[in-house]
């Protein structure tokens, strides 16, 4: 990005982009086909994000060239509509998307599925493979109060003395999957609450960070790219998250059969750079950009957005847009009208 005016004006057409696939995707909710509700996210992201005045290039996206049609890995967007010499004017963008997060949320009509990405410089966000990854986030005033290997009692212990309460005061956010057993008993026995969800430990990361949410960390294991993403909201909520990728079946509590070989996966990390599998990635390892922009759409209500409502007279979306430079966060409440001069707009 070359300048602050560019950022500024991409992050409202970054709004669009989420909006979009957020209005697609919530038109599915609750017909249980989470493949064709993730797919109708992805192509309305798509088609908004080629509109985008920019030299786009898709880092985190649905998966290699070969396995995805849109928003792959590599693929380059934007300036769709401008001229050749307009676009080479175009800023350079990195961009990580997850068009519809939570697709069995959206599937079903439960809370907090979301469309979502962040952006930023050449370079400004990790290009993680799509494994997974143990995270644990926690908001401003717990940064640097936490370290993903220490055990779970003394993080908890740490960010109950950050947040000047007892231990039995904080809620923990965490997958419900059968890999969590061991860390679900370590909080309880800790003494603090928990909150299993059944997906979405994106938005589940995001409420961590943000005060009143009664929600005081994330931790687990999910999708290393969520993880990116993450990263990209902690650097606009000044939150941390601390990650390590997951390759090991056993952690995962599943059979090896499941997953990739060990071997097969080393392989995909050197050829993406990744020379030290157990590495801690830190805030900035996983976001390193200076100018970065997040946005995200609620789809079905959640506990910061809420889910497209549709009326007689169009739509109303619920986002948020950040950006770190400067340091804003935009809670956008948009009335997409539909319904010609009569149309009613309400409060
Ligand atoms: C993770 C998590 C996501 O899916 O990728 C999860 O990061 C998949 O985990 O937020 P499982 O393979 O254990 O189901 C989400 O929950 C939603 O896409």
């Amino acid at each position: 990005m070359k300048n602050l005016k560019s950022e500024r004006e991409l992050s409202l057409d970054f709004l669009r982009v989420c909006e979009a696939a957020a209005i697609e995707s919530a038109k599915t909710m609750g017909q249980g086909d989470r493949k064709y509700s993730d797919h109708v996210a992805v192509e309305a992201m798509r088609e908004v994000m080629d509109t985008v005045p920019m030299r786009g290039r898709i880092v985190i996206g649905e998966g290699e060239r070969d396995e995805a049609p849109m928003l792959y890995i590599g693929e380059e967007l934007g300036g769709k509509e401008f001229s050749e010499d307009a676009r080479a004017g175009f800023p350079e963008i990195d961009i990580a998307v997850d068009p519809l997060e939570g697709t069995n949320l959206c599937a079903v009509g439960a809370n907090n599925a979301i469309a979502v990405l962040a952006a930023a410089e050449r370079g400004g966000l990790l290009n993680a493979p799509d494994i997974y990854m143990d995270k644990i986030v926690v908001g401003p005033s717990c940064r640097g109060a936490v370290d993903i290997d220490a055990p779970v009692k003394d993080n908890l212990k740490n960010i109950a003395r950050r947040l000047g309460r007892d231990i039995d005061d904080l809620a923990v956010i965490c997958l419900d999957r059968p890999r969590h057993k061991q860390l679900i008993n370590d909080v309880r026995s800790a003494g603090a609450r928990i909150r299993l969800i059944s997906d979405g430990d994106l938005s589940a990361g995001i409420s961590a960070a943000v005060a009143g949410t009664n929600i005081h960390a994330l931790m687990g294991i999910g999708g290393a790219p969520e993880g990116v993403i993450t990263a990209a909201a902690m650097k606009c909520l000044n939150g941390e998250i601390q990650a390590k990728l997951v390759y090991d079946p056993e952690r995962l509590g599943v059979d090896k059969s499941k997953v990739p070989p060990v071997e097969e996966v080393m392989e995909r990390l050197q050829s993406m750079g990744i020379k030290d599998p157990n590495k801690i990635y830190d805030t900035n390892d996983l976001a390193p950009g200076r100018r970065i922009i997040f946005a995200a759409t609620g789809v079905t209500d959640g506990t910061l957005l809420r889910g497209v409502r549709f009326f007689g007279a169009g739509k109303r979306t619920h986002s948020v847009v950040m950006t770190t430079d400067p340091k804003s966060i935009r809670f956008i409440d948009t009335v997409h009208v539909e319904g010609g001069p009569d149309a009613v707009i309400r409060f």
